[in-house]
């Protein structure tokens, strides 16, 4: 486990019964916005993951940027709104005094993944970013304030929970693979990893 301040890992923190119901809410709610293609700004290469957004503000990547919205970026339709259940989490485990205004869903399949990066497009860099994984393994790559730092990896399983808070809200972090297969959770298979953000200032 990684020694850096403001990192929080909690390791099974959602029981498998947890999982489900929360698993069965976000879908429900994804199925009536869909999912989208994010692609890298500039390049508009797309990224391997697919995306979906709860919340009054969703995060987008496209040739234009990233950047939040209040709708999604293809149909025009508002994010449809994050679920109670999620909000008792955060509140249970940040003690933030404002709710997160976005949750971004990213689901990966096969040799999905995700490039090391900083949470850093939020107004509000305060509060924390709390993220939940559900499904398969994925092996998760954490580092410091500088890209070129040391990075370590650690695997976050289904139910855990990581909080990147104080000094490593910026810590750069990815996810260098799945484990296809290694959970029975997501419908046909692969990994969501939840990412609850407080957007504007609390
Ligand atoms: C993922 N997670 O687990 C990607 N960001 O699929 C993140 O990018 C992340 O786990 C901020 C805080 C915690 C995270
Ligand atoms: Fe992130």
């Amino acid at each position: 486990m990684v020694d850096l301040a403001g990192l929080r890992f909690l390791p099974g923190h959602l029981l498998p019964q947890v999982q489900q119901a929360l698993l069965a809410e976000v879908l429900t709610a994804v199925g009536e916005t869909a999912w989208f293609r994010p692609t890298m700004p500039r390049s508009g290469r797309p990224l391997s993951v697919r995306m979906a957004n709860l919340g009054p503000l969703g995060w987008v990547t496209d040739r234009a940027g990233y950047r939040y919205t209040p709708a999604h970026p293809e149909t025009g339709a508002p994010w449809p709104p994050i679920p109670e259940r999620l909000h008792a989490l955060w509140r249970e485990v940040t003690g933030w005094p404002a709710l997160p205004e976005c949750c971004l869903v990213n689901l990966y399949r096969g040799t999905a993944r995700m490039g090391l990066h900083q949470d850093r497009d939020e107004i509000d860099l305060t509060a924390p970013v709390l993220s939940v994984s559900l499904g398969d393994d994925a092996l998760f790559r954490i580092g410091g304030l500088s890209r070129r730092a040391s990075t370590s990896s650690m695997v976050l399983r289904s139910g855990d929970v990581v909080v990147l808070g104080g000094p490593a809200r910026l810590a750069f972090h990815g996810i260098d693979r799945i484990v296809p297969g290694s959970s029975a959770l997501i419908p046909g298979g692969g990994r969501v990893n939840l990412t609850l953000r407080r957007v504007t200032p609390s």
